[in-house]
């Protein structure tokens, strides 16, 4: 609380309240609540001395398709015993309470899809896509293929998780998208991303830089912080219905 302001999740509420059109960039965190680990997490497992950042790339994968294939496919099967948290569920909520609101997420888990997010802009791809390694297009493996990683059955490439690794382009036209956006929002949030990862952690900066506020909701600083309109700390689980419900009321 500044000494003579309201308390900050009260004046983002109200900043919230007034907004018409509004931007959510969303990281690895808002799904933390779900049992989905953080890239910050430490790997386990067979994996437990790599980096997140040193198997999420091509040349990790030509180096090693099976330890990289095994490690998206134990994420994915991680994945269909999760589900999505409240913080998923504010977002959902949010979208039919404001004229036009646009998540964009870092993730690739599809939970905010699944939470009832309609607008959502994933610039990272999806853990349950997969794509042939040597097109670059979706492609789904013969049910007979066991093969780790399996075989592309139109051209016989391995295939590859439909993420986006480090060192690739982002699906042509997102970032763009997601700029103009945020250049455009009344009001624009970054949930449960450390900013780390570029060009997504730019977004808010798009924002700030065109004079829109930024609400960041971390339980810790990140990069953003010191900049950011209001820091709410805490888990997004808790803050974002807490903050979507002194905006609008309870749902
Ligand atoms: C690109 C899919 C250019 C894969 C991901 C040197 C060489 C090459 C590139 C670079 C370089 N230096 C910089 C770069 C750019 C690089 C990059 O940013 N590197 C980093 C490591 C420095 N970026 C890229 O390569 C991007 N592409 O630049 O392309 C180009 C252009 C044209 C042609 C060719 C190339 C592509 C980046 C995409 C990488 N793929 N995911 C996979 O999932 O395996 S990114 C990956 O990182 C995830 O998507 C994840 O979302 C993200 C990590 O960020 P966060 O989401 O923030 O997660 P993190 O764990 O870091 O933080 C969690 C936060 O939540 C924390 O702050 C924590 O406090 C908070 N939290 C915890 N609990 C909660 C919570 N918050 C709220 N509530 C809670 N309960």
């Amino acid at each position: 609380m500044t000494p003579d302001g309201p308390p900050p999740i009260e004046a983002a509420a109200a900043a919230l309240r007034r907004a018409r059109r509004v931007v959510v960039l969303t990281g690895a965190g808002v799904s933390a609540e779900s049992g989905v680990p953080t890239f910050r997490d430490a790997l386990t497992g067979l994996w437990s001395r790599y980096r997140a950042e040193d198997l999420a790339t091509p040349q990790a994968f030509l180096a090693n398709p099976k330890l990289v294939w095994d490690w998206y496919a134990a994420r994915r099967e991680k994945l269909a015993q999760v589900e999505p948290n409240d913080g998923h569920r504010a977002l959902a909520r949010l979208e039919a309470l404001v004229d036009d609101l646009l998540v964009v997420t870092q993730n690739v888990d599809g939970l905010h899809h699944r939470a009832g997010s309609r607008n959502v802009l994933e610039l990272h791809g999806r853990l349950d896509r997969t794509l042939c390694f040597r097109e670059g297009t979706e492609s789904e493996p013969d049910p007979s293929d066991t093969g780790t990683p399996p075989r592309c059955p139109r051209c016989g490439a391995h295939l590859r998780p439909g993420v986006v690794w480090f060192g690739e382009a982002l699906p042509a036209g997102a970032f763009d998208r997601a700029c103009e956006a945020a250049a455009a929002a009344d009001l624009c949030l970054s949930v449960g991303t450390s900013g780390l990862v570029e060009p997504a952690a730019s977004i808010p900066r798009v924002a700030l830089g065109n004079g829109v506020p930024v609400i960041e909701v971390n339980p810790d600083a990140t990069p953003l912080t010191a900049s950011a309109t209001w820091h709410l700390r805490g888990a997004s689980g808790v803050v974002l219905p807490q903050l979507v419900e002194l905006a609008f009321g309870s749902s």
